[in-house]
């Protein structure tokens, strides 16, 4: 016996309804399934009900862009130096594909800028709260201080009146390098309550509450975003980004996302992580 993508389904459905395991179990073997099959499968899909469960409370307040921020109609978006197109919005969690949030010439200078500066980049340490390289993260990157350079400052100004977040709740602007082969594997980018390292660094800021990516190129192949839990697949091309916000630190938003390996080129990005409150 096998399980097919229907009974799949009916699990999830019927577990997000509030219905016992063990009352499915009974309905499952009721029309001719084995025992130990509909106790295997319903245990295997336990963590599947957590996703499936109705939303628990927000915890915190999030930027939305779509807030009373349309010009002409719900694909355009007014922003303090021009207009941002919406190419696909979702609900639930709150994501936009974007496109022109950043120029040719705005892509070319950031990554011209970062170029010197580049580090291997090292992801946040869990247990400490402190930094640490990390096989999951093969890529280089810098960052960039709110105030740094004219065009910062023209960038950063943008991106608080696109998502309508104040700017002083920004982490400093992460610029990313991934070469052939480098990846960002599936992760969420709040900072999960259980780990010892988060009340350290939500210390600064609260916790992170939602994040930009915007891409400075076009990888020649691969190196897509990717937000295993919607299917959804967002391709790198350059000046588009995508925002997707997250109103508690929980799974149940949705958020979990990564970036393909990338198999032909490189690929840029720069990311503005949100936080709840100023990040000073
Ligand atoms: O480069 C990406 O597509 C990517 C994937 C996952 C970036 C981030 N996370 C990030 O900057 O948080
Ligand atoms: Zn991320």
């Amino acid at each position: 016996m096998r399980l097919t993508p229907e009974l799949s389904q009916w699990i999830t459905e019927q577990l997000a309804r509030g219905c016992a395991p063990q009352d499915m179990i009974q309905a499952l073997v009721a029309v001719g399934h084995d025992p130990a099959f509909a106790r295997q499968i319903l245990e295997d899909a336990q963590p599947k009900a957590e996703l499936a469960a109705p939303a628990r409370s927000a915890t915190h307040a999030v930027p939305d862009p779509l807030a009373a921020n349309l010009a002409e109609g719900p694909h355009v978006l007014d922003v303090s130096d021009g207009r941002i197109t919406v190419l696909a919005q979702f609900q639930q969690p709150r994501l936009l594909v974007l496109q022109g949030v950043l120029s040719q010439a705005e892509c070319a200078a950031l990554i011209q800028e970062s170029q010197p500066k580049l580090e291997r980049s090292r992801t946040i340490d869990r247990e400490s709260g402190g930094t640490e390289l990390n096989a999951a993260r093969t890529s280089e990157g810098t960052y960039f201080h709110h105030t740094e350079s004219e065009l910062l400052l023209r960038i950063n100004q943008r991106i608080a009146s696109l998502t309508r977040w104040p700017l002083e709740n920004g982490e400093p602007l992460q610029i990313l390098h991934y070469g052939e082969g480098a990846q960002y594997e599936p992760h969420y980018d709040y900072f999960d309550p259980a780990d010892p390292g988060t009340p350290k660094l939500v210390s600064q800021g609260g916790q992170r509450v939602a994040t930009l990516i915007i891409y400075l190129n076009d990888p020649q192949g691969g190196g897509a975003t990717i937000f295993p839990d919607l299917g959804l697949e967002v391709a790198a091309v350059q000046g588009n980004a995508v925002f997707f916000s997250y109103d508690r630190p929980h799974p149940s938003t949705r958020t979990l996302h990564g970036g393909t390996a990338v198999t032909r080129g490189e690929k840029w990005i720069a990311t503005r992580w949100m936080r709840e409150g100023p990040y000073r």
